[in-house]
Formats: C-alpha cells, sequence, structure tokens
C-alpha cells in the first residue's frame, strides 16, 4: 500500500511538475505585463535596435503583434538579445516565451529540443557572398576556399554538405560570434561568408566597403525562419502562429494598419470574423475577439511588415519572392479565421 501511494505521489509531482514547466505561458505573460521576445540583436531587417535604442526588424515586429494579441500593447516586449549559440536554451528554460530570431525550422530542433516552429514568417535559404575582386561567379568555382562561417547554426551543416555533395574541399574559419564571422570576412581572413541570403544582405551593410561584394546565384538550402515555442503549451503555440495566420489573411484581404478602422464596418464577413465584428474567434484561445485588430492596427499586415523591415521600405531592398502570397506566386498561405 505504502509502495503504491509513493508511486502516485510522484506521479502526481511529475505531472504537476510538468504542467508548470510547460504551459500557462498565456498567463505569465498577462501576469508579468510583457512579452519575453527572444530576438537577434545585431541583424538589419530582422532584429537590431536603431541609433536610439528602438528596436526594429521582421522578427521583433511578429513579437510586437504577438504583444498586441495579447496585451493589447505592442509596446509591452522585453527583447532579450541571444546569439545562435544560446537562443534554445534560453526558450527551453523559459527565459523567454517566444524566440523570432531568423531560426530555421528543423526537425531537430523540434523533436530533439522539445520546441515547436508555430509559422514561416520568412522562406529562406543558404548563399555565399565573396569581394568581387575574386572573379568568382559560383558557388561551384569555390573548390579549396576558406569560407567564414558560424557556429551553432543549420548554415554551417549545410556547408559540409554542399562541399561534400558536390565533391570539392573547403577550409571553415568558424566562430561562435557573428561579429567575429563579419570581422574575419572583411579582414581577408577567409574567401567566403555563407549564411542565409536574408542574413547576407542584412550584413553585408555592416562591411566597410559594401559595394566590393557580391552575392552568388546559388541557394544550397531550405531555410523556413519563424517564430518557435517550448512544446507543452497547446494555447500558446496557436497564439504565436495565429498572429503569424492573422496578418497574412490581413494582407490577402487588403486590410491594413492604415485603414482597419474603416474595415471594421467592411461587409465582407471574411473581414469581420478576422476583426472580430461578427462571432468570436479569441475566446478559443484565452483572447478577446478583437485580437487580430490589434495585431493589425500595431504592426500592419505581413506584406506592410515585410516591406518595412526587409523590402522595398527598407534599406535591404529584398523583393517579395517566396513571402508573396500564394495568390501571387509566393508560398505564404494562412488557415482561414473561421
Ligand atoms: N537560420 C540559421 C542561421 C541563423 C543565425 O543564427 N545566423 C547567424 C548569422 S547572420 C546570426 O544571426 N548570428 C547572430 C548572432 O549570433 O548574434 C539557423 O537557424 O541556424
Amino acid at each position: 500500500m505504502k509502495r503504491i501511494s509513493i508511486a502516485i505521489a510522484a506521479g502526481a509531482i511529475l505531472a504537476f511538475g510538468a504542467t508548470a514547466a510547460s504551459a500557462g505561458t498565456l498567463d505569465q505573460v498577462k501576469q508579468r505585463g510583457s512579452l519575453a521576445c527572444g530576438s537577434n540583436s545585431g541583424l538589419t531587417g530582422f532584429g537590431i535596435p536603431d541609433d536610439k535604442g528602438q528596436w526594429t526588424g521582421l522578427d521583433v515586429d511578429f513579437c510586437r503583434a504577438v504583444a498586441a494579441a495579447v496585451l493589447n500593447d505592442p509596446t509591452k516586449v522585453k527583447f532579450i538579445p541571444l546569439t545562435a549559440k544560446d537562443r534554445f536554451t534560453a526558450l527551453q528554460s523559459g527565459e523567454v516565451d517566444v524566440l523570432a530570431r531568423n531560426g530555421t525550422w528543423t526537425l531537430s530542433r523540434e523533436a530533439d529540443l522539445g520546441l515547436l516552429f508555430a509559422a514561416v514568417n520568412y522562406y529562406d535559404g543558404q548563399g555565399f557572398m565573396v569581394r568581387k575582386k575574386l572573379n568568382v561567379n559560383s558557388a561551384l568555382e569555390l573548390n579549396g576556399a576558406s569560407i567564414c562561417v558560424q557556429q551553432g547554426t543549420t548554415t554551417e551543416l549545410n556547408l559540409a554538405d554542399y562541399f561534400r555533395s558536390n565533391n570539392m574541399k573547403y577550409e571553415g574559419v568558424v566562430f561562435a560570434n557573428v561579429d567575429d564571422v563579419i570581422k574575419a570576412y572583411d579582414t581577408s581572413r577567409c574567401d567566403a561568408f555563407t549564411t542565409d541570403v536574408s542574413q547576407l544582405y542584412g550584413e553585408r551593410i555592416k562591411l566597410v566597403n559594401p559595394d566590393e561584394h557580391v552575392v552568388l546565384p546559388e541557394v544550397i538550402s531550405k531555410e523556413p525562419l519563424g517564430p518557435a515555442v517550448r512544446q507543452g503549451d497547446d494555447q500558446w503555440f496557436d497564439i504565436v502562429k495565429w498572429t503569424h495566420f492573422a496578418m497574412i489573411n490581413a494582407e490577402e484581404l487588403g486590410v491594413t494598419k492604415a485603414n482597419v478602422d474603416d474595415k471594421l464596418k467592411s461587409d465582407d464577413p471574411s473581414i469581420r470574423r478576422l476583426l472580430g465584428v461578427e462571432g468570436d474567434f479569441g475566446k478559443g484561445m484565452g483572447l478577446t475577439k478583437d485580437w487580430a485588430y490589434h495585431i493589425i492596427k500595431a504592426v500592419g499586415n505581413y506584406g506592410e511588415a515585410f516591406e518595412r523591415n526587409v523590402g522595398e521600405g527598407s534599406k535591404l531592398k529584398i523583393k517579395r519572392g517566396l513571402n508573396n502570397l500564394w495568390s501571387k506566386g509566393g508560398i505564404q498561405y494562412a488557415a482561414p479565421v473561421r
């Protein structure tokens, strides 16, 4: 008898332990009054504070959108700078509620690290940058090259795969810190720099003479970048996922930061549901019915966030490409609000 009750008690503690550690993120965020967002702290277009200490970027805006949905206030976000190496542990340990930091969705990051990627807010792929004066026109001409790469990234692994499958050799010049990678490349300690293509454009700006460098045409991997959460809290997973979907649906329906108030009067049933004029689609997630209205009012739709941070309205001038809506030749597609 005694044994059984000890076993039951232990089971109860385990079950309780699991719940306390993982579930209830929404309540924790509400109680704290702010969202802890794991961010990149130096990546133009995705996550970086400007001269006035104001955080900017596509991932930064994503966290603001989550805060708008949950706390009705996009400013209630604490951005926690995380390097490539320490980002997943910070999410696992509960230091951050969401990790929105140019992270690639992979099987092992979900199944082995106990995480879930909630959406893809930027479809990317890995590329190479070289000095123009090297006269290299293709990554296939890089046999024997030295290549600067950051540790703890998918980049490091894809680099090895690419050279192996093309029967080429390279010398990896590897650093844990991105600034060291950039410095090494900029001072010619390596012939090429490799990372996700969006990041090549973001990092090129930091070089002494950005115009002296060129991004090679090959894209050697799939890098679906998106926000991640811990496993074990389905409600929170839904909130993060539907934040992205709300931004995509808003773009598809022509709802923008500027016209969202007018759209409250729209007769279109899809717009009425999205903005909470008809039905209550926030309730099931523990949110108010106008959760998506707050997102759009705060950061705009996905297209607006893209253009402002990485597209035509930014220094990067990246084309929408794969990140265009599915109805406009891209692959951004959201499930419907109904
Ligand atoms: N998407 C890839 C690469 C992401 C990544 O961390 N890239 C580097 C190179 S630009 C970076 O952001 N470093 C910034 C830092 O560690 O502070 C991944 O998830 O592994």
